[in-house]
């Protein structure tokens, strides 16, 4: 319903009861809304969460072309903490120090739409997240017990990293990632004539390592691999392609009435990669995965430009959502077998394809036989039952016709993308909360100015209808989320970082010159610096190294140096490096940025600059 519908239902309840507020005593004046919209309803899952009170979930939302990850604790909706991937933050220093710029080699920004975590039985492990970078083709592997980037791999002959998504059984060995832009192989002036013919443009489906962050293979595709899934049991995964027919103008990429669910079959993919079947392009095995060429890969039609491919929960279905076409198409995991073996045609896999909407997206499980999806230009979260579409499916379509499979449409506020249910993307979907990620806010919060933040909002799915309880402001431009039970990951992370796992760590305060290399080792610790004065000359490289001693947890030094435009923060026990030139003469305060004690202001130190 819409806020408008809303707003004006209280109002005439409340009128209703002449001005008083059932229940409460209060009285109001005529035409006075109460500020709470609506009860808090019988049964229902238990939103607010109080002052001193923990969330259920971690939620991890990546931040598209903000380039991070975001920690929200869910069902409160609180930004927790920021991790910065493939981006610059000035408040911890990403981008600033020599740990972090190892890393990102010269890139700062990206565009991350998934993150996942590391599976094991299906389940996650808790151990790590990982997402896309689709503007500079590359995948980060977060460490969860420090809630920091520990790899960040580039992926070459792709354009636009887009769907990702770990291996769920038996552990998260390989992550894949699909590119959603087909483009020459190799993309570079050995390859040149292809530049021009778009029919030379290919999809991959990389195979990444997830252990060692390193490609495994690609599989080369003639069309292009969008949203990406793995099945529960380790043998196939999946990608949804759109433009099967290598468009590059919208109504190229429109032509054909159906594109690909594309299956990939690991256990013949392995079988080809051991018997040397591939090629090398640009360091990596390239394994030829096109129609006619390949035994492993199976195409499923699937009306039209589709989107998202999410698994059940309980490893049966795939549902593919149809974006251009109002419905989605349900595919059964088992039939793949029979289909790649030729038994059934590729088609005969597909056991429902119900109406669902205008513009369907995404979708997500409740962990009771009934699915989630997200329908972009109804603005609506469509609850329907998995079962009930396939009954109606092989009654056929009188039966079809008056939708039994629905059970309940929730407008949404507006325009929504991904959705996601807590733990749905597990074996262990608990069907408890619901995230709607809408990317237009509108009229939902105080007018911003012409750049309006994004809203997600949180949904109660305990009960048979979809129940909306939160709006979350958010900034650009979440993708997607995954929620994952508080006691999986809680006891995985840690208060203070382990010493001596930086090679650098500072025991000890000196000053070391070599030549016009100078080395500053320095402890932080509240309200001091290991060094209250450093002088260096003109036109030195000075590298900075910093370990925080405080053995409080919570306890950050910030550490700036003035003019010298640089700033970045050691949590306990942590070590960080910067590297640069003392270009400019003078006496600079190196100051402490993070409030850390009582003196915090004093805490600070000359470094000068002679000539
Ligand atoms: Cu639909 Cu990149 Cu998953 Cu955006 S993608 S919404
Ligand atoms: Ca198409």
């Amino acid at each position: 319903m819409s806020d408008k519908k809303f707003n004006r239902r209280n109002f005439l309840k409340i009128a209703g009861a002449s001005g008083v507020v059932a229940g409460t005593g209060v009285i109001l004046p005529k035409g006075v809304l109460s500020a709470k919209t609506e009860p808090s309803g019988k049964g229902r899952a238990k939103n607010e969460v109080k002052p001193g009170e923990l969330d259920d979930y971690y939620g991890f939302w990546s931040g598209g072309h903000s380039g991070e990850i975001r920690i929200v604790g869910v069902p409160s909706m609180r930004e927790i903490k920021r991790i910065p991937v493939f981006n610059m933050d000035v408040a911890s220093g990403w981008g600033v120090t020599n740990e972090s710029k190892k890393l990102l080699k010269g890139k700062y920004f990206g565009d991350t739409h998934h993150v996942h975590g590391s599976y094991k039985d299906g389940v996650y492990d808790g151990k790590h997240l990982f997402v896309n970078d689709k503007l500079n083709n590359r995948v980060a592997r977060i460490r969860t017990d420090y809630m920091e980037v520990d790899a960040i791999l580039e992926i070459p002959n792709i354009q636009g990293a887009h769907g990702l998504f770990p291996q769920r059984y038996p552990k998260t060995e390989w992550l894949v990632l699909n590119s959603e832009f087909q483009t020459p192989v190799p993309n570079d002036t050995s390859n040149k004539k292809a530049f021009l013919n778009p029919k030379e443009y290919y999809g991959m489906h990389t195979i990444i390592d997830a252990e060692r962050m390193s490609i495994v293979c690609q599989v080369m595709v003639d069309e292009n691999c969008d949203l990406a899934a793995t099945d529960y049991k380790g043998k196939y995964s999946m990608c949804t392609s759109y433009n099967i027919e290598k468009g590059v103008t919208i109504s190229e990429m429109l032509a054909s009435d159906y594109d690909y669910l594309i299956v990939f079959n690991w256990k013949r993919l392995k079988k080809a990669l051991k018997a040397g079947k591939y090629k090398i392009v640009n360091g990596v095995k390239i394994v030829d995965g096109r129609k006619g060429h390949s035994d492993i890969t199976l195409r499923i039609p699937v009306p039209k430009n589709p989107h998202g491919v999410n698994i059940s929960p309980d490893g049966k279905y795939a549902v593919c959502c149809g974006k251009v076409s109002p419905t989605t198409t349900v595919v059964e995991l088992d039939k793949l077998d029979l289909a790649f073996e030729g038994k059934i045609k590729p088609e005969e896999c597909i056991v429902a394809q119900p109406y669902i909407g205008l513009g369907p997206l995404h979708t997500t499980f409740d962990g009771r036989g009934n699915a989630i999806t997200s329908v972009f230009i109804d603005s609506t979260n469509v609850k329907w039952n998995i079962a009930k579409a396939i009954e109606a499916e092989k009654q056929g379509e009188q039966a079809k016709k008056s939708n039994p499979h629905i059970i309940d449409i929730l407008d949404v506020h507006y325009q929504v993308g991904h959705i996601m249910a807590t733990m749905a993307e597990t074996k262990e979907a608990d069907g408890k909360w619901l995230i709607s990620l809408n990317k237009v806010s509108k009229d939902r919060f105080i007018n911003a100015g012409p750049l309006k933040c994004e809203n997600d909002q949180l949904i109660d799915i305990t009960g048979e209808k979809l129940k909306l309880v939160h709006d979350s402001p958010t900034y650009l431009e979440p993708h997607d989320c995954i929620m994952v039970r508080r006691e999986i990951i809680e006891p995985l992370v840690k208060d203070r970082y382990d010493m001596f796992e930086h090679p650098l760590a500072v025991t000890k305060n000196s000053v070391e010159r070599k030549g016009k290399n100078v080395t500053i080792r320095m402890t932080a610790n509240a309200p001091v610096f290991g060094l209250q004065e450093v002088r260096v000359k003109k036109d030195d490289k000075v590298t900075l190294i910093v370990t925080n001693h405080d053995e409080i947890s919570d306890l950050t030094n910030g550490i700036a140096i003035s003019n010298y435009d640089i700033n970045f923060v050691t949590a306990p026990f942590q070590t960080k490096s910067v590297t640069f030139t003392a270009d400019k003469p003078g006496v600079f305060w190196v100051y402490c940025t993070n409030f850390c004690h009582a003196l915090h202001l004093e805490m600070r130190m000359r470094f000068i600059v002679e000539v």
